[in-house]
């Protein structure tokens, strides 16, 4: 999948990891690299400009934790840059113990009703229940076609030969899979050609219907960048959980199918890699990057990097102390203090706490932190390293992202906030003491 790109990504790694010193000159000609392998998998030209100005703006301002060689430093760096470009990790919620359904859309040949029957097979092989409503009354053949992919997917299917209502078919395949109790209703749906507003329109009612828990839209990776477009005109007749790209396998650009649907907020969960059954992988944007950038290379810089980071807790002080702290960081000492189990002491710290708190004070303040990792597991990098860029149209990305409110992203923003200028204020010994009582110091 996507060999011209891990092709091109990965000799520039290597070529990194050959150089002596690294200089100006080196990071450049990453740079270049990196900017002509995304552009040949058709990246948007902004988002590609952006990612690598990143790169050297970090590759040569940021110092490296002690330890790490600058080189090493380097990757890891271009490694996330990549991974931010395809937004956070996030797979498919089935939440156990009822029917969940899954309504899948998008234009003609895109591969909804292969998507449909892979999907069917991936579940079972999971050990779910699964049922497929197929309600594409448009196309001739379909529910045959639809039948003979899920027989292999061993799910049964739902469908009405003839019948011309696809919504009302999709309300009788929702009544007839109810009593059996399964753990996932799929629903595949006809897809005309995307000029037609009456497909969208179609589309709300069969949604409708079927009330699901999440729609995915599945797109054809071919189109490249064009998937921004069709995303968000998708997204604007139906609220799309999720995403599937097909065809990576045929693709050259595929990599900017993924950068731009990843740009409109929505999550690609799957990928489809060849016309089988089972050529359906769940989509990781970390795991892709590696694969990319040559996995067993990155993997143990990665690792290095991630340990000397943990040691490196000065710098990180040091970001929070001179008022830069960022999203990390907040959640980092979060997580660090309810870890110890010094929550009650930070809580009673805090400016106009009550003296003694009572249990289920501390019991609350812990969901919140819960609750707040999801929200911050929304979030993009850049969000991350400045939450000034939380702009109204991001909280809203993130609490659909997250799956909690509005009000729920804008109370962490607030703690962040308050935290920060609190952790910029106490400086020097206060701080010490503080960080003590948090159980950091
Ligand atoms: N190579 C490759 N081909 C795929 C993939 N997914 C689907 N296809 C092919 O794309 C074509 C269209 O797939 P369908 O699943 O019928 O698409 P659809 O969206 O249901 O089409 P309509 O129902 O007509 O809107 C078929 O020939 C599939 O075999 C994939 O991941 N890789
Ligand atoms: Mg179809």
């Amino acid at each position: 999948m996507l060999d011209g790109l891990k092709d091109t990504l990965g000799a520039a790694v290597k070529k990194l990891a050959r150089s002596q010193g690294i200089d100006e000159d080196q990071i450049k000609a990453l740079a270049r690299d990196v900017q002509r392998a995304l552009l040949q998998s058709d990246v948007n030209v902004r988002q590609v400009l952006e990612i690598t100005g990143r790169l050297e703006k970090r590759a040569l301002g940021e110092e490296p934790p002690p330890g790490l060689p600058r080189r090493d430093h380097v990757v890891k760096i271009l490694y996330d840059e990549l991974s931010g470009l395809l937004g956070p990790e996030q797979g498919l919620d089935i939440r156990e113990g009822r029917q969940n359904t899954i309504v899948l859309l998008g234009i003609q040949g895109s591969g909804k009703t292969t998507a449909a029957s892979k999907l069917a097979r991936h579940l079972s092989r999971q050990g779910r229940s699964v049922g497929v409503v197929g309600a594409d009354t448009h196309r001739p053949g379909a529910l045959a076609q639809l039948r003979t992919m899920c027989e292999r997917a061993g799910a049964e299917v739902y469908g009405e030969e003839g019948a011309r209502d696809a919504p009302a078919i999709v309300r009788r395949g929702m009544d007839h899979f109810k009593p059996k109790g399964l753990d996932v209703v799929i629903v595949d749906t006809a897809g005309r050609h995307k000029e037609e507003s009456g497909l969208l329109e179609e589309m709300g009612r069969i949604s409708e219907a079927a009330s699901p828990d999440v729609v995915l839209l599945v797109i054809d990776g071919t189109i490249g960048q064009q998937c921004r477009a069709q995303a968000e005109a998708f997204h604007k007749a139906v609220p799309v959980g999720g995403v599937i790209i097909t065809k990576l396998d045929s693709s050259a650009k595929g990599g900017g199918a993924l950068a731009a649907s990843a740009a409109t907020g929505a999550r690609v969960m799957y990928v489809g890699t060849g016309e089988r059954i089972d050529d359906l992988e769940a989509f990781s944007p970390t795991r892709f990057v590696g694969r990319m950038l040559g996995m067993g290379d990155v993997q143990a810089v990665l690792d290095l990097a991630r340990r000397l980071e943990a040691e490196s807790d000065e710098v990180r002080m040091k970001r929070i102390t001179s008022g830069r702290m960022n999203m990390d960081d907040f959640m980092r000492q979060l997580e660090d203090v309810s870890k110890t189990g010094s929550l009650r002491g930070l809580l009673e710290s805090m400016p106009g706490a009550p003296g003694g708190l009572k249990d289920d004070q501390v019991d609350k303040a812990e969901e919140r932190i819960e609750k707040w990792r999801y929200i911050v597991q929304s979030m993009t990098g850049a969000e991350k390293s400045d939450p000034d860029l939380l702009n109204q149209s991001r909280v809203k990305r993130i609490a659909r992202g997250s799956g909690w409110t509005e009000g729920d992203v804008k109370e962490l923003v607030k703690g962040y906030k308050s935290s920060k200028s609190m952790m910029k204020a106490a400086k020097g010994r206060q701080m010490q003491g503080m960080l003590r009582r948090m159980g950091l110091g």
